[in-house]
C-alpha cells in the first residue's frame, strides 16, 4: 500500500452535530436547533410559530413555503438533540487529545456562524465565538493537526430565515462574505484549508438542512444555489487575497449512480442522475454553467436571476480543491427493470444486487469510491480530497465493557484500499481522508445518536440520557496503525 508522502489522516466533524452549547456564550439559533429528534423510519421535523402564534411543525425533508413573519422557534414537548451534541463545547481537549492520539494530522470540523454572528445580520462578531474556536486551534496546534474548515455545515443562522428566506435573498450574501471575512482575518496563518459550503447540492434535496431555506419549489431552491455560487466563489477571492497561502475547496455528496441494466434509456437515467449530482461541481470547479442544466432550467421554466458581473465572478472564484463525501452506491433506470432501494439518504435509487446495504439501507460499495475518484479526477483535474466516508451502525458494548466494532473496520479498511488503487493505479492526486463523526455524534438525516460512526464511544443516547463520557472502540486501535503507518497497515 502507498500513500504519498505528507496525505492527511483525520477524521470529520460539524459544529451543529457535536458541539452542543447551543445557547452558550451569545450563539443564536441555527436551523438545526429548530429540528427535532427522529429515527430512521419517523422523520425529524422543523418547528416553527406561524404569524397568526399557531405553532406548527413540517417534516425535515418536505419542507414548505412558510409566510413571512413565521418564526423558528424550538417548541416545547420535543427534543432537539442537536442542542447538546455530544458536548464538544465542554470536551475539546479531551477530544482532540484522543484525536492526536490516533495519530490524526488533520481534523474537519466546521465553525458554527451563529456562534461568530448570532442572527446573520450583525454587523459585528461575537467575540465570546470567537475565542472558543481559537481555544480549539491552539489546542490542535499542540499536537500538529492541520484544521480543515467547513465555512457553513448545514446549520444557517435562523435570524437570515426569518428575515429574507436566507439563501433565497441575494443579502445573504454579503452576510456570508462579512463571515467569511472575519473568520479569515482572525485565524489567518493558523487555518489554511477552508470549504464554503458543506454538500452544496443537498439545497436542491434537503434545503432547510443545508440552507435554512424554507420552500418545496424549485425554482428558490435553483435561485438560492446561485446565491451560494457566487457567495462561494467571492468567499475564494476574499480568502485569496486575505491570505494567497489558503486553500479553498467545495464540497459535493457524491453520489456515484450505475444503470440499472445495460439498456440505453438505463444508462441515459443513471447519467441524468450524476449530472444532477455534478452540475453543483460544474459550476464551482469550471466556473459556469452547464449546458444540459441550463437546458433542463429551460424545459422547467426556472429562471435564475443572475446581476452583472455574476459571470465573471463565477469564472474566477473557482475553487482549489473538491472536497467530497462518500458513503454508498445508487442505481437508477426503469421502474420496469429495478426494485426500488429501502432506506437510503436523501436520494434513494435502485437496490443493487451484487452490495450489502447498512442497517439504515445504504448501499456499501467501495469500489464505487474508486470509480467516483476517478470520474471527479478526470473532469475536474484538481486535488480531491474524501472528507467524508464511514460506516453509521448499531454499536454494542460489551459485558467487559469493549466495543468491539469490526463491521466499521471492514468497511474502512475495503474503502481505504479502493482509494489507495485510485491513488497508486490510476494516477489521482487525493490529498486525503477523514471518516465522517471519528467520534459519535447526532446523525444529520434522522438525529439519532444510535446511529454511531466513531472510533471513539460516547455516552449520549437518543432519550437526551448519558454522561458525554468517551470511550476507545476497537477501530480505535486500528485506525491509530492506519494513520501512524501512512495507510500501510490495514490488519
Ligand atoms: C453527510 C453530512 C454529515 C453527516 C453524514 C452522515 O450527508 O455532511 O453532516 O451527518 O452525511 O449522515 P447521517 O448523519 O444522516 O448518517
Amino acid at each position: 500500500m502507498s500513500f504519498p508522502k505528507g496525505f492527511f489522516w483525520g477524521g470529520a466533524t460539524a459544529a451543529n452535530q457535536f458541539e452542543g452549547g447551543w445557547d452558550k456564550d451569545g450563539k443564536g439559533l441555527t436551523s438545526d436547533d429548530v429540528t427535532t429528534n427522529g429515527t430512521h423510519t419517523v422523520p425529524r421535523r422543523v418547528t416553527y410559530i406561524l404569524p397568526d402564534g399557531t405553532p406548527g411543525e413540517c417534516p425535515l425533508f418536505q419542507m414548505k413555503s412558510l409566510p413571512a413573519g413565521t418564526k423558528f422557534v424550538p417548541l416545547e414537548g420535543n427534543l432537539y438533540p442537536n442542542h447538546d451534541g455530544i458536548d464538544f463545547y465542554g470536551h475539546y481537549a479531551e477530544d482532540i487529545a484522543l484525536f492526536a492520539e490516533m495519530g490524526f494530522n488533520c481534523f474537519r470540523l466546521s465553525i458554527s456562524w451563529a456562534r461568530i454572528f448570532p442572527t446573520g445580520l450583525e454587523e459585528t462578531p461575537n467575540e465570546k465565538g470567537l475565542e472558543f474556536y481559537d481555544k480549539v486551534f491552539a489546542e490542535m496546534k499542540k499536537y500538529d493537526i492541520e484544521p480543515f474548515v467547513t465555512i457553513s455545515h448545514y446549520e444557517t443562522p435562523v435570524g437570515l430565515a426569518e428575515a429574507w428566506n436566507s439563501w433565497a435573498d441575494r443579502r445573504t450574501i454579503d452576510c456570508y462574505l462579512r463571515y467569511c471575512e472575519t473568520i479569515f482575518k482572525r485565524y489567518k496563518g493558523i487555518v489554511k484549508y477552508w470549504m464554503t459550503f458543506n454538500e452544496i447540492n443537498c439545497i436542491e434535496l434537503g434545503p432547510w438542512m443545508a440552507a435554512a431555506l424554507a420552500t418545496d419549489s424549485e425554482q428558490v431552491k435553483f435561485q438560492a444555489a446561485h446565491h451560494q455560487f457566487v457567495a462561494s466563489a467571492k468567499a475564494v477571492l476574499l480568502g485569496h487575497e486575505i491570505d494567497p497561502e489558503n486553500k479553498i475547496g467545495c464540497m459535493l455528496a457524491a453520489t456515484e449512480c450505475y444503470p440499472a441494466t445495460c439498456h440505453p434509456d438505463d444508462v441515459h437515467m443513471a447519467w441524468e442522475k450524476t449530472s444532477q449530482n455534478r452540475f453543483f461541481t460544474d459550476v464551482h470547479c469550471r466556473g459556469y454553467y452547464p449546458s444540459y442544466k441550463l437546458k433542463y432550467f429551460e424545459r422547467k421554466g426556472i429562471k435564475i436571476e443572475m446581476e452583472d458581473g455574476d459571470a465573471e465572478i463565477l469564472k474566477k472564484g473557482t475553487v482549489d480543491y473538491l472536497a467530497f463525501s462518500y458513503y454508498m452506491s445508487s442505481i437508477n433506470g426503469d421502474a420496469s427493470r429495478m426494485t426500488k432501494a429501502e432506506g437510503g439518504n436523501l436520494d434513494v435509487g435502485g437496490k443493487n444486487p451484487y452490495l450489502k446495504a447498512s442497517d439504515w439501507g445504504w448501499q456499501i460499495d467501495p469500489v464505487g469510491l474508486r470509480n467516483c475518484l476517478n470520474e471527479l479526477y478526470d473532469r475536474y483535474q484538481m486535488p480531491l480530497m474524501v472528507v467524508e466516508n464511514g460506516l453509521g451502525a448499531f454499536d454494542k458494548k460489551e459485558e467487559d465493557g469493549s466495543i468491539n466494532d469490526d463491521y466499521r473496520i471492514d468497511y474502512l479498511r475495503d474503502h481505504i484500499i479502493a482509494m489507495e488503487k485510485a491513488v497508486s493505479e490510476d494516477g489521482v492526486d487525493l490529498m486525503g481522508y477523514t471518516p465522517w463523526g471519528c467520534i459519535d455524534l447526532v446523525s444529520a438525516s434522522t438525529g439519532e445518536m444510535a446511529k454511531r460512526y466513531g472510533f471513539i464511544y460516547v455516552n449520549k443516547f437518543d432519550d437526551g440520557t448519558g454522561d458525554y463520557s468517551r470511550e476507545r472502540k476497537k477501530s480505535f486501535f486500528w485506525y491509530q496503525k492506519v494513520c501512524k503507518s501512512n495507510g500501510a497497515d490495514l490488519d
